[in-house]
């Protein structure tokens, strides 16, 4: 498996709480390696074109409202099968469902409120990455 690169998002209930580093060392324990980091504070506007594809769905706005209530990490993972390891040490999208030891089981508030994102697939990887970095910020 050659190398992958992963779009994650710190989100506000994290930041919040000071939970970036505690978040990250699980991500960097798994093996992925942070290529591209910047601290950000979305507008409602661009946490509803990040998340247009959820656009029909009834927790749209409570989502895009939550994603611009505070600063987010945005960032870029690097390493070995990254999305799925990065899904991996996240745990499922429901805390109550999040197996022990990921980061949603010991972090996140809410199914809302679940401290991390995580790309799902190469396509809409690139897609996420693009909207936040350009390549020359990608350092390796
Ligand atoms: P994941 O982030 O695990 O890929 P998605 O893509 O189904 O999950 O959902 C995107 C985001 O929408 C979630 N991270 C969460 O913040 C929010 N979300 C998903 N389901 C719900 C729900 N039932 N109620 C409120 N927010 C939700």
């Amino acid at each position: 498996m050659a190398l992958e690169r992963t779009f994650s998002i710190i989100k506000p209930d994290a930041t919040r709480r000071n939970l970036t580093g505690k978040i990250n060392a699980k991500l960097e324990e798994a093996g992925l390696r942070i290529i591209a980091q910047k601290r950000i504070k979305m507008t409602k506007e661009q946490a509803g074109k990040f998340y247009e594809v959820h656009k029909d769905r009834p927790f749209y706005d409570e989502l895009c409202e939550f994603m611009s209530s505070a600063p987010v990490v945005v960032q870029v993972l690097e390493g070995e099968n990254a999305i799925a390891k990065n899904r991996e040490v996240m745990g499922a999208t429901n805390p109550a469902d999040a197996a022990p030891g990921t980061i949603r089981a010991e972090f996140a508030e809410s199914v809302g409120e679940n401290s991390v994102h995580g790309s799902d697939a190469p396509e809409t990887a690139a897609v996420e990455i693009a909207y936040f970095f350009s390549g020359i910020e990608l350092v390796g």
